[in-house]
């Protein structure tokens, strides 16, 4: 029998969040989502997440036509059609914060997933079996994502305080977290729930010194966890090169310390700081398609390019790990706000990048309990397994939790991600400066 796809639904989807700090601002009480369920007419599910946003949901809708009547082998041809019919939508690149997106990308990839859940059903393999040479390995090592929280009481905001009672990690992640000490309770609550090898903190909040004394306070408590820190692009370049000496016993590596600046590009202010510190340097924010990872290669702006499935596609994201591991470089993944979904399709596409790999990027700490799926991956010990067993994503989702998801999305008039709407209950009129830490306005 032609298995044929019979049916293609999209929901826009909202979890809860912290007031999670970053150069943009505060995040909101709420995230968002798309999701993507292809039926076929042998009733078999295949499910794909990507960012939120009305613009990607509309793509999603206007694709169906070009989606459903098609078959499993058929999926390339179909990602093409869309590629064709809305590419141009993605012409003027990115905005200058780290979630401006651009449009098509995303729905591509939320279909080619879905499509590719359903073939690894199919074919009774795992998703990462039909990635790139197939799957690499069964356990794919994470990173523990640290930010600094905001106070939500200073906000009328529905935050959520008391989800999860059960260790410190529930308890903290809700609560505010502004100082190294802070952090550390943080990473120390995190490492007890499961077992980080690395730590990630996402700067660019408070002054570069503040939270190079924080990068320190980790070092001290876990002398042998290798240590991130990124300020999204936010420190000049000069700053940058004295932070990353104040560092350099400290860190594993860094992530974008510097952006452009002064009429020169991110790559090559990336590059010069690369060339001067000889310090491992990844970015998510300058090597975002294959016309910039180009640029970024010729200039050695980059040596962990953080290529996360959701703007290179699965597909894609494993084609560059493979670019990596021929050139001599490092992969990783970025990451933003997601559910359970999103966390199997970045697994999958660790789990099918050969050679030696960086901890993948996960901001599933901070939704951990929110599921969409029955079986939601779990991380033990730094990592999450991905059984050859697997059939595609290996997970099943869970309908009503999806259309509960898609009612607190309809109900909140929820759209795209606006960080300084929520930073200005912490400083009044708070406006986006891709070079001044959200916390350091006059
Ligand atoms: O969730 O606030 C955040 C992060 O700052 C996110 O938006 C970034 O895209 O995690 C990302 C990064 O590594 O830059
Ligand atoms: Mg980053």
């Amino acid at each position: 029998m032609n298995v044929k796809i019979s049916q293609m639904t999209v929901y826009p989807v909202a979890g809860r969040d912290s007031m999670l700090l970053n150069l943009s601002g505060a995040h909101g009480p709420f995230f968002t989502r798309n999701i993507v369920l292809l039926t076929t007419n042998t009733d078999q599910v295949g499910v794909g997440e990507v960012p939120g946003g009305t613009a990607i949901t509309e793509i999603l809708n206007q694709s169906k036509d070009l989606v459903v009547g098609s078959t499993l082998g058929e999926y390339k041809q179909v990602l093409q059609k869309m590629k064709r019919q809305f590419g141009y939508l993605d012409a003027g690149g990115r905005g200058q914060q780290t979630f401006d997106q651009r449009t098509t990308i995303h729905a591509i990839t939320g279909v080619e997933t879905a499509f590719l859940d359903l073939i690894g059903q199919y074919f009774h393999v795992p998703v990462a079996q039909l990635l790139g040479d197939g799957q690499q390995r069964e356990s794919v090592g994470v990173l523990g994502y640290l930010f600094y929280i905001g106070d939500s009481q200073k906000t009328d905001l529905p935050y959520l305080t008391d989800d999860d009672q059960s260790d410190d990690w529930g308890k903290l992640r809700r609560q505010p977290a502004t100082t190294a000490e802070d952090i550390v309770k943080l990473a120390q609550a995190a490492y007890n729930r499961y077992g980080f090898k690395t730590f990630k903190l996402k700067g660019g909040v408070f002054d570069g010194e503040t939270e190079v004394q924080t990068m320190k306070a980790l070092h001290q408590a876990f002398p042998k966890a290798k240590l991130d820190l990124d300020p999204n692009g936010g420190w000049s370049l000069k700053d940058a090169l004295h932070y990353a000496d104040e560092l350099k016993d400290v860190l594993h590596y860094i992530e974008n310390p510097c952006g452009a600046e002064d009429g020169f590009s991110g790559r090559e202010i990336l590059s010069e700081f690369q060339q001067r510190t000889h310090m491992p340097t990844a970015t998510n924010m300058v090597d975002t398609d294959w016309r910039q990872m180009a640029h970024a290669l010729e200039l050695h702006a980059v040596s962990i390019p953080l290529a996360d499935p959701h703007f290179w596609t699965m597909a894609g994201s494993v084609r560059v790990a493979q670019l990596c591991d021929a050139f001599g470089l490092n992969w990783g993944i970025h990451s933003n706000n997601h559910f359970d979904i999103s966390l199997a399709m970045a697994v999958n596409a660790a789990a099918a990048a050969p050679g030696k790999i960086f901890d993948i990027d996960t901001h599933w700490i901070w939704q951990d309990g929110q599921y969409l799926t029955k079986n939601p991956y779990e991380i033990h010990d730094g990592a999450v397994a991905v059984p050859k067993t697997n059939e595609g994503l290996g997970i099943e989702v869970n309908l009503n939790a999806i259309k509960e998801a898609n009612r607190l999305y309809v109900e909140n008039q929820l759209g795209a991600r606006d960080d300084a709407a929520t930073m200005q209950y912490l400083i009044p009129g708070w406006q986006f400066d891709p070079k001044r830490p959200a916390m350091v306005r006059k």
